[in-house]
């Protein structure tokens, strides 16, 4: 539909007010939430997630796009929620213990949002017992956790040890990222992926989900 196309461009450039009046319109012209969701917002952020590897547009853009998503989503939440739509799964997602650098997890929990998963974002400096506890209190299908610090990446390996000793380890698959995070190190600590960036961690996130 024609306003779906218009939502997805709105989106891309940011425009929140547009997003909102345009998603309100869609729902109005009849169009199914999930069509909304799908072909409006998600396509639209999926644009943003292109560009955005490609090195076409940058941070500031993709937070203004995410802005205007969560515009949208506002109003498509409550109705998603009545026609029983799953979101694709869930993940916990946090910046380790010790860090409070949160611009780049935002981000990944934004895109992953954008692409319809359910984010329980538990912030920054979040110690191995909160990962712990969110687990058991949410049954996500996927735990995020983001360091920017060479001192406070080690933090990844000791909680994934946690989650073992925890028993919450083997129903979760482990994506890490963060500046300093390398596949070496990702392998060395036995997470299940990493990303280098928000676009590819929403990529990564569906390759382990299989
Ligand atoms: Co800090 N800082 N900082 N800092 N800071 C860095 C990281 C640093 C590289 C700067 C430098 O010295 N050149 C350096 C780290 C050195 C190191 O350890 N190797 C550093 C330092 C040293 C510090 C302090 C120790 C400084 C001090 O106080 N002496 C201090 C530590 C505080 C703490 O955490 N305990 C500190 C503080 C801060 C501020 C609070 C001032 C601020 C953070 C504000 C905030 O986040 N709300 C800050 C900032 C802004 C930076 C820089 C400038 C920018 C980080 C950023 O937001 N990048 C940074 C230097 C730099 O990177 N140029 C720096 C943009 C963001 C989009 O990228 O976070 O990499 P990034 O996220 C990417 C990917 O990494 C990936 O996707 C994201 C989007 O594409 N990704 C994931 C991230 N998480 C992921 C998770 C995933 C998947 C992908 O799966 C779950």
């Amino acid at each position: 539909a024609e306003v779906l196309e218009q939502l997805a461009k709105e989106l891309f450039a940011g425009n929140a007010k547009g997003v909102a009046e345009l998603t309100n319109k869609a729902l109005a012209e009849g169009l199914k939430p999930s069509e909304v969701l799908n072909d409006g917002l998600i396509k639209g952020m999926g644009e943003v997630g292109v560009k955005f590897k490609a090195n076409e547009i940058y941070v500031p853009e993709v937070l203004i796009a995410a802005r205007a998503m969560k515009a949208g989503m506002e109003i498509l939440k409550p109705k998603l929620a009545e026609s029983g739509v799953e979101p694709v799964a869930k993940m916990i997602i946090g910046t380790v213990k010790g860090d409070l650098h949160d611009i780049g997890k935002n981000l990944v929990a934004m895109m992953m949002e954008g692409a319809g998963f359910e984010i329980i974002d538990l912030g920054i400096d979040v110690p191995a017992e909160k990962f712990i506890q969110a687990v058991k209190d949410n049954q996500p299908q996927l735990i995020g956790m983001s360091a920017l610090l060479t001192t406070t990446m080690v933090q990844i390996k000791e909680n994934i040890k946690a989650f073992q000793d925890a028993g919450v380890r083997n129903n979760v698959k482990v994506l890490i990222g963060g500046a300093p995070v390398t596949q070496k190190f990702t392998d060395e600590v036995g997470a299940d992926g990493y990303s280098p960036d928000a676009a590819s961690a929403v990529d990564k996130a569906k390759e382990l989900l299989g």
